[in-house]
């Protein structure tokens, strides 16, 4: 294969899954845009910005509230989405799947509406030091609610998770394990089956952070075996604002609403509300109708291109990237373990993160500088923030070249 092109024999032609995003085509600086930012957000192809526009141009009205013929379009494309979600997923019924604004209001309507009653003293919330903060702050905030305490499972120098160790603090006071598919910082793709056999064995709840998988790898929940798993529409080329989260329905079932208000009842009364069936209960007032549209859309897209062969090139880009760094001067790698998915995070010696993001801009190159919302996991690798580069379907090998020249001009600037 060429550094652009088709890769041979698989049909995947990155050029013309470049012309379907037209945010690409620009130039920054002028340079041509080199979109390395995807672990932030991904980019839109044109059919989910028509879908969205689409819908509020034709069918826009509230869902399931109306007899109107609009209101019966609208319901029926919201709930389109969610059968479509549901079989990306592959969960069991599409009713297992709950609209959120993403991954963090997923995470966090679990932890209280889940957590909140499930948990007393005594009991432990088993998360990695892998996570982002939004899979920590949630069980900080419940476990100070209810006395339960946080059990945090170390991460080898390589990034990898140390399984023996996970093992060992799930014990039969685990009520919660919730730990990433994939890590935002370093890449690092976690043996989620494994991991929630363990929890499992202990009979502990598993929600997983399936942020940064659902991009890149096929998910199927009822093979990992959880009970929960969340993502954001954003990060696989659908809209922002809109994510979902899985619910084993016997567990949903069990749980109190996260929130009260419209659309999440079955009758109100000033001595007695009671709550409608999952998935309504948890989606209090109006949800985001053209987000779950341009979710649906996207997701299908991203079927329609084949998950294995995206995982199959954005692998080949990773691994291009991944020897080409290691092999500069002063460039220093954080996160090498066996199975990673298209991040590539690293620090140069003497030189901020931050400096070297903004040198990298000029030459039209958007990477990520910070802390990725995982501070601990920063600390960890006694580091205050790392340059990060992550991969989506629509890069070519060939801009690689434009990450290693900015990063050669940082060092050689700052030497
Ligand atoms: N990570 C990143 O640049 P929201 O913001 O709700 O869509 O996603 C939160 C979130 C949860 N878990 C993981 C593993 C994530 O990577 C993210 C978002 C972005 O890495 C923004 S900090």
């Amino acid at each position: 294969m060429t550094g652009g092109g088709v890769l041979e024999g698989t049909g995947f032609d990155v050029k013309r899954i470049r012309e379907q995003f037209p945010a690409l085509d620009q130039s920054v600086h002028g340079r041509p845009l080199v979109y390395f930012d995807n672990a932030a957000t991904t980019h839109k192809p044109q059919r989910v910005i028509d879908a969205v526009s689409r819908h509020d141009s034709t069918d826009n009205a509230n869902v399931h509230r109306g007899v109107h013929t609009l209101s019966q379009r609208a319901t029926d494309a919201y709930e389109r989405a969610r059968q479509r979600v549901a079989s990306f997923l592959n969960t069991e019924r599409a009713s297992e799947v709950v609209f959120t604004r993403g991954t963090t209001e997923a995470i966090n309507l679990v932890a209280n509406a889940y957590g909140g009653t499930a948990l007393e003293r005594g009991d432990e919330i088993l998360i990695t030091g892998m996570e982002h903060h939004s899979n920590i702050v949630p069980w900080q905030q419940v476990a100070k609610r209810t006395g339960a305490t946080l059990q945090v499972a170390p991460v080898a120098d390589d990034g990898s998770l140390d399984l023996g160790a996970f093992e060992d603090l799930v014990t039969e006071d685990t009520r919660i394990a919730a730990f990433s598919h994939v890590s935002n910082a370093l890449g690092t793709v976690n043996p989620v089956k494994e991991l929630t056999r363990l929890a499992k064995e202990e009979d502990a709840a598993v929600l997983v952070d399936g942020a940064q998988a659902v991009p890149h790898l096929e998910v199927d929940v009822q093979a990992i075996g959880c009970d929960f798993y969340a993502f954001s529409g954003h990060k696989v080329y659908g809209p922002t604002g809109i994510g979902a989260l899985y619910g084993r329905y016997g567990r949903l079932e069990r749980m109190d609403p996260y929130q009260g208000g419209g659309e999440m009842i079955r009758s109100v009364a000033f001595d007695e509300t009671r709550f409608a069936d999952p998935p309504q209960r948890f989606e209090a007032g109006t949800p985001n109708i053209t987000g779950s549209v341009g979710l649906g859309e996207a997701l299908t897209f991203l079927g329609e291109v084949g998950q294995r062969k995206v995982k199959a090139h954005e692998d080949r880009v990773l691994d291009v990237a991944t020897d080409r760094l290691s092999g500069l001067d002063g460039v220093r790698l954080i996160g090498t373990a066996p199975e990673k998915a298209s991040v590539v995070s690293f620090v140069l010696e003497g030189v901020h993160p931050h400096d070297v993001g903004t040198i990298l801009d000029r030459k039209g190159v958007a990477i990520r500088a910070g802390h990725h919302c995982a501070q601990p996991l920063m600390e960890r690798f006694d580091v205050p923030a790392t340059c990060r580069a992550s991969f989506a379907m629509y890069n070519r090998v060939s801009e690689v070249d434009a990450l290693v020249e900015g990063i050669t001009e940082a060092v050689n600037l700052f030497a």
